[in-house]
């Protein structure tokens, strides 16, 4: 399939970079591109570049639209096609990694005839030039933009393909299934038993469960996907915003010695070893008949009832009966992970052995705001606990667009299932069943509307 347009973007993230890529494609590459190559002020042929498909050519990146200033020293790439990433011919300009060089460029490109790319517009051709299927296409956008290892991994699964066939071996059995049916209107066999129908009602079934299955299993993907709540609870002055500061690399929430510095909670987004987290600093829990602080406090409790993860804080340098403290709080600590702060300035009084037989199975780590001791293991225990042992094998993402498919799927082949069970018609069963093919096919494009391209690659970056 041959577009009209030929498009160009910057492919690269923006931002400086060692280089930053600008890409073109569509019919009209290389007359385009060639305008602005040069080797020693002679400008490159289009045949010369043709002969050197696929292989990386160091040149001038001349404006030879204006006064015929070099713009760019670059590494140019000239894909002929069809073997391409869209099906089209493509040419990769790799210029310094300066967005203001690449604008430059652009503008240059634009201004020769090609057309600023849409969002997602290079992968959409990918598509419609047959190259990837819709979940592939879908899973580009999702590995752009995972956050996470997990999400990551979820993302290349569908990429390499795990979906579309998945999703390809069901769309066949489904046909099969259909192709039965129209088999009994067209001939209405006498030798059709109560048991192949019961067996062709037992396939029907056994295909919904699996598109339920999967599912359930992409919604629980999604919840680890989701941002984990990590919140700073315990009592004032015990250093929670200090540990809050220290974790985000910056002065984000007032600390002083007078407690109840902290009265609001105060939310960072942060990535610990690549898990996007939300962590929450609150304010300190204690008696107190300040109205504003109560409101206060009320929140750092609903807070720490949301989170995924609590950070309860205690000091070390107070003394303190710590068996008296524990029984006073111990239902807040026991569904926290203990921090035992202020570990320069300790007291005689903690007793790090003690608190193993006070509080069995809670984790506790010894940290100081001040010298930044244990914050290595706290990182640790932090990424150990929220990636958990999550292994991406039983799990599936799926894309809103592909839940509402296999939802309609599970539908229809659940009135399918009812229809047979009270012996309807093959007639009306195969109207169950077609609807469910069509939506399988929606999955990963077999059937698709330009509106629903639209709405799908509209959301990817542009260059991609
Ligand atoms: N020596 C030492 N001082 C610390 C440490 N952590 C915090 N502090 C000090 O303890 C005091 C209270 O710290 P904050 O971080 O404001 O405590 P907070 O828990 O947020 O207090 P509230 O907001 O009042 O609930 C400040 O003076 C900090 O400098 C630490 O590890 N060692
Ligand atoms: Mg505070």
């Amino acid at each position: 399939m041959n577009h009209a347009a030929t498009i160009a973007a910057i492919s690269t993230a923006p931002g400086m970079g060692a280089i930053g890529i600008l890409r073109v494609t569509g019919p009209k590459t290389l007359s385009i591109s060639s305008q602005f190559l040069f080797r020693n002020n002679q400008q490159l042929s289009i045949d010369w570049i043709t002969n050197h498909s696929r292989r990386s050519i160091y040149c001038d990146f001349t404006n030879s639209l204006d006064d015929n200033s070099l713009i760019d020293k670059i590494i140019f790439i000239y894909y002929s096609s069809p073997n391409t990433f869209t099906g089209e011919e493509i040419a990769e300009f790799h210029f310094h990694g300066n967005p203001i060089l690449l604008r430059q460029g652009l503008e240059l490109l634009l201004r020769a005839g090609a057309r600023p790319a849409e969002p997602g517009e290079f992968t959409k051709r990918a598509f419609l030039n047959g190259k990837m299927d819709l979940t592939e296409a879908e899973a580009i956008g999702r590995l752009i933009h995972s956050r996470s290892r997990f999400e990551l991994e979820l993302a290349q699964k569908n990429l390499f393909g795990e979906l579309s066939r998945l999703t390809s071996k069901l769309r066949s059995e489904m046909v099969g299934i259909k192709a039965e049916c129209e088999a009994e209107i067209d001939f209405s066999t006498e030798d059709l038993t109560y048991e192949s129908l019961e067996e062709r009602r037992e396939r029907i079934n056994r295909i919904r469960k699996l598109c339920e299955k999967l599912l359930d299993s992409s919604n629980r993907a999604d919840t680890l996907i989701g941002r984990s709540k990590v919140v700073l609870f315990g009592e004032p002055n015990v250093g929670k915003s200090s540990l809050m500061n220290l974790l985000i690399g910056r002065n984000r929430s007032i600390i002083s010695d007078i407690p109840g510095t902290t009265r609001d909670y105060i939310t960072e987004d942060l990535n610990i070893a690549g898990i996007p987290i939300q962590l929450v600093d609150t304010a300190g829990i204690r008696e107190t008949q300040d109205t504003i602080e109560k409101l206060g406090i009320e929140q750092s409790l609903r807070e720490a009832n949301n989170a995924n993860l609590k950070l309860f804080l205690i000091d070390t340098s107070q003394k303190i009966d710590w068996a008296e403290y524990i029984e006073k709080n111990r239902t807040l600590m026991e569904s926290a992970i203990l921090i035992a702060n202020k570990i320069d300035i300790r007291d005689t009084s903690w007793d790090r052995i003690h608190w193993d037989k006070l509080l069995p199975g809670v984790s506790i780590i010894s940290l100081s705001c001040v010298t930044g001791q244990g914050l290595t293991e706290l990182i640790q225990l932090l990424e150990n606990r929220l990636s958990g042992s999550e292994s991406t094998e039983e799990f599936v993402i799926l894309e809103d667009r592909q839940k509402f498919h296999f939802k309609a799927i599970v539908e229809s082949l659940k009135k399918a299932e009812e229809l047979m069970l009270v012996e309807a018609p093959a007639e009306i069963v195969i109207k169950e069943i077609d609807e469910a093919v069509r939506e399988i096919g929606a999955v990963n494009g077999v059937i698709t509307t330009e509106e629903v391209l639209g709405r799908i690659f509209s959301v990817f970056c542009v260059g991609k």
